[in-house]
């Protein structure tokens, strides 16, 4: 495959409702649509960066910035046997693993589409359907997060997520539990406590929790390899599991009980599954994280949780979740209540609506 040209368009889209957080509260989806244009076919990729550095360091700024100086003018004019072939090419670029992503994932989809077949089966995946759960923000009011947990258990999500933070954290959980008995609840604190709330953290192991996730610091292992043995709640990490090096190194240490996979976060769909294999070998259950992302990110994210060594619920849910009108035709949407089913079209496996695209956009360029 010859890489001739690549676009990226920057997008603000309206959420349906605003998503808060312990880092921080988005409106809107703001992400770069990364296209990249081969002799052979025309990819399409998000990057799943945020419009803050309040999750990871990036933002929508900073890769910009970076595709356009250094990984776009990597590309172009390059030749590719496969998309396995990109991180190494982009290896001499240090981090900025969502902008790596953003770009490989479309170099995928352009591989899959000039296979003619699915980016699913491009990555190996297997599962035909995937189960998923529901992440839902903080929210000020219980009443609307007890409505809002009602409405997710009525919709089938196989798992419930909420966010915590210092002081919005037990209530949340007891009230929960109090309103829909034992459903399977987990609690994500993106990062918000240290070692010294141990006492609010071994009070959550009380509400069989089915994990915690990312309760310490974004960029440590060694916390929570002192904390986990001291819960019986699995720990899950999201934040600090950078590159399928980190998974093996959190297993070796016992850092967690159970990984969380995005794409973006360890810098693309090749080092994800690289990841997703390890875990397996090493029996450690994996998911698949969003980033809110629009159904091309999605899309993405549903092709590596077809992978075989996911097995638990991932945060996928519909378009119509996040999106009055996605960017993707036919939006995603449900086979049955709590399920998706992985596209087996080419490619992606859906197209995307190029007036929306347009009317959403506010910044473009062409390497
Ligand atoms: O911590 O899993 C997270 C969204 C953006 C950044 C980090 C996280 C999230 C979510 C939402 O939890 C998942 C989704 O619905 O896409
Ligand atoms: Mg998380």
């Amino acid at each position: 495959m010859l890489v001739t040209s690549i676009y990226i368009r920057r997008l603000q889209i309206p959420f349906t409702e605003t998503f808060a957080a312990s880092y921080g509260t988005n409106t809107r989806k703001e992400c770069i649509l990364v296209s990249v244009e081969t002799d052979t076919a025309v990819g399409h990729g998000e990057c799943s960066a945020l419009a803050d550095p309040f999750y990871l360091e990036e933002t929508v700024d900073t890769a910009w910035l970076v595709l356009q100086k250094y990984l776009l003018p990597a590309l172009i004019g390059q030749r590719l046997d496969s998309p396995a072939d990109i991180p190494a090419r982009l290896a001499h670029v240090r981090g900025h693993k969502m902008a790596k992503a953003g770009v490989e994932s479309a170099v995928w989809d352009a591989f899959a589409q000039s296979q003619q077949i699915a980016l699913a089966t491009a990555l190996g995946g297997v599962q035909e359907e995937i189960a998923i759960g529901i992440s839902l923000g903080l929210y000020a009011e219980e009443e609307t997060l007890i409505k809002r947990v009602e409405e997710a258990v009525t919709a089938g999500y196989q798992r419930i997520k909420v966010k915590i933070a210092p002081g919005h954290d037990i209530a949340v959980v007891r009230a929960i539990r109090e309103e829909f008995g034992a459903i399977a609840l987990s609690v994500d604190a993106n990062g918000a406590y240290t070692l010294r709330d141990i006492g609010v953290l071994k009070e959550l192991d009380d509400y069989q929790l089915t994990m915690i996730e990312q309760p310490l610091a974004f960029d440590d292992l060694w916390d929570h390899a002192q904390l986990q043995p001291q819960l019986r709640t699995p720990i899950c990490l999201d934040e600090s599991i950078r590159s399928e090096a980190d998974a093996r190194k959190a297993i070796a240490m016992n850092a967690c009980r159970i990984i969380c996979v995005k794409p973006g976060r360890v810098g693309g769909l090749e080092e994800a599954r690289k990841l997703v294999m390890t875990c397996e070998r090493l029996c450690m259950p994996v998911w698949c994280g969003g980033m809110y992302e629009t159904g091309v990110g999605r899309l993405a994210v549903m092709a590596l949780a077809s992978l075989k060594g996911i097995t638990m619920a991932s945060d996928l849910s519909p378009s119509a979740r996040y999106f009055a009108e996605d960017i993707v035709e036919p939006p995603i949407a449900c086979i049955r209540p709590g399920w998706l089913q992985v596209p087996d079209a080419v490619g992606l496996g859906a197209s995307i609506s190029w007036d929306r695209v347009d009317r959403y956009t506010i910044d473009r360029y062409r390497a």
